[in-house]
């Protein structure tokens, strides 16, 4: 076994490219034709292969020399059989190297003429216009392709990363290893929008990696599990569904009163009833007017699929962030039996005890944020649910009475309903948010 010098091969006219990339290390095994180095002049990059097997000892070349033909890129320790030897005594040096290169520099080192003629010689670097054997071997052409050297490209291609997407940090915006793994890291952690959003045509451009601590003091938590899964699914539904949000406002002094003259009665049974409660009755009545809301559609979007029972989801807040639990059959129970779940689902939530089957199977989702605040929000649908209603903070406002013609003071409950525009049409949404105002108004239409 033999110790041979490698040298960088012809290269073309070029006596100071830039090496961007040494992919060995001493105590490396290599093949014949494995990339050892990879260069780049102002046009194109290229690997250097292995000219034959063997086991790396030293290497005399780092990332950033400046080379050219003849320089030693490694003291590589031939295994048997190895393709015929590298050394030879300088008088040997063949024609075929040429004379303008018969030294050449690795930083300020000076290395010997090649003293071998080498075999395999990836050719002139080259414009891809020029009819050379060699053009397939360019990688980059200015504006016309990902600037990445062979090597990265192949290994893109190995791991089905598209280039034209991934964004170099090195100079010149050139693609490295590094920067074909973050961006996979990165495809694989983020919510699949393109495919859910119809194609890649929708990709989303990608949000830039900003160092915040340059502008002031800092501190980073890792998000908690909740909002990582809530976080995909509200971007995907965000992304997928055409959103539009109809606002209105229900009438419901009578209600409130109701609800008050209620409270006594539900807690001897250990319930607080709410106004959720109501809403939830109010919905299944117009779930039933419109079915269309109570509905989704197939996953390939060319199938209505409507749905014959009634199971009403809540968003609820929780130390953890957003989940949606489901009350089952809204429909057959009264409004002690919805408050009594009410409680005991967003307690459970609180505490982290709920169930996967007690978040599953909604037909339609109610956002209260009226213990907190506000007059309107803009709700993001559960999909495939179609359409979901945020309530927001009642308060009394004066009303025009068409018969005193006076204005009354009305407690008055803002609905904004957000619905998939794909669905459910202007009219119907308006329509729908109309019968919850008449259903939430008249006490008696409700719990009938
Ligand atoms: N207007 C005025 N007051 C309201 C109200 C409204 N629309 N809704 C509730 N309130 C009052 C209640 O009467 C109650 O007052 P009292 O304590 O004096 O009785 C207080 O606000 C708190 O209500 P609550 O939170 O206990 O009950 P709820 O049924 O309104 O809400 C729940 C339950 C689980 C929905 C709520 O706790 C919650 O988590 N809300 C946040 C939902 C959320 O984050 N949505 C955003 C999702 S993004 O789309």
């Amino acid at each position: 076994m033999a110790m041979k010098e490698v040298l960088v091969p012809d290269i073309g006219n070029f006596d100071s490219v830039d090496v961007i990339e040494v992919h060995i290390k001493p105590g490396d095994t290599v093949n014949q034709d494995d990339s050892l180095i990879t260069l780049e002049s102002d046009k194109a990059s290229m690997d250097i292969p292995a000219p034959f097997s063997g086991t790396v000892k030293e290497v005399k070349i780092k990332v950033g020399d400046k080379v050219a033909q003849g320089a030693l890129i490694a003291m590589v320790e031939a295994s048997d059989g190895a393709a015929a030897p590298v050394e030879a005594p300088k008088a040997e040096v063949p024609a075929a190297a040429p004379a303008a290169a018969p030294t050449a520099k690795v930083a300020n080192v000076e290395v010997p003429p090649p003293s071998r003629p080498v075999p395999e010689v990836p050719k002139p670097i080259a414009p891809q216009h020029t009819p050379n054997p060699v053009a397939a071997r360019v990688e980059f052409a200015p504006g016309k392709n990902p600037h990445a050297s062979p090597s990265v490209r192949k290994f893109a291609r190995e791991l089905g990363a598209d280039l034209t997407r991934v964004p170099g940090s090195g100079p010149k915006g050139r693609i490295s290893k590094e920067d074909v793994q973050a961006w996979i890291k990165n495809e694989l952690t983020k919510p699949r929008t393109e495919a859910a959003a119809g194609g890649p045509g929708l990709s989303v451009l990608a949000m830039p990696n900003i160092d915040f601590s340059q502008f002031g003091e800092t501190e980073t938590q890792a998000l908690p599990r909740i909002k990582k899964i809530s976080g995909a699914n509200l971007h995907r539904n965000w992304v997928t569904a055409p959103h539009v949000t109809q606002f209105d406002a229900a009438d419901i002094t009578d209600l409130e009163d109701f609800r008050k003259s209620m409270q006594d009665e539900a807690a001897k049974r250990g319930v607080k009833l709410t106004m959720l409660a109501f809403l939830m009755k109010a919905a299944v009545n117009a779930l039933r007017a419109y079915p269309n809301f109570n509905a989704s559609l197939s996953a390939d979007g060319g199938e209505l699929i409507l749905k014959k029972y009634f199971n009403i989801g809540f968003a609820c807040d929780t130390p953890d962030g957003l989940v949606v639990p489901v009350i089952r059959d809204v429909n057959q129970k009264d409004v002690l039996d919805i408050a009594r779940e009410l409680g005991e689902l967003s307690a459970k939530a609180r505490e982290r005890k709920l169930k996967i089957e007690e978040m599953q199977g909604g037909c339609f989702t109610i956002s209260s944020l009226g213990g907190i605040g506000g007059t309107a929000f803009t709700p993001i649908i559960n999909c495939p649910e179609v359409a979901i209603l945020g309530v927001s903070r009642s308060s009394i406002e004066p009303v025009w009475d068409a018969k005193s013609k006076t204005f009354e003071p009305r407690l008055m409950l803002p609905l904004s309903l957000s619905y998939d525009h794909r669905v459910i049409d202007g009219a119907d949404g308006a329509r729908f948010t109309s019968h919850m105002r008449v259903m939430l108004s008249d006490v008696r239409r409700l719990l009938l």
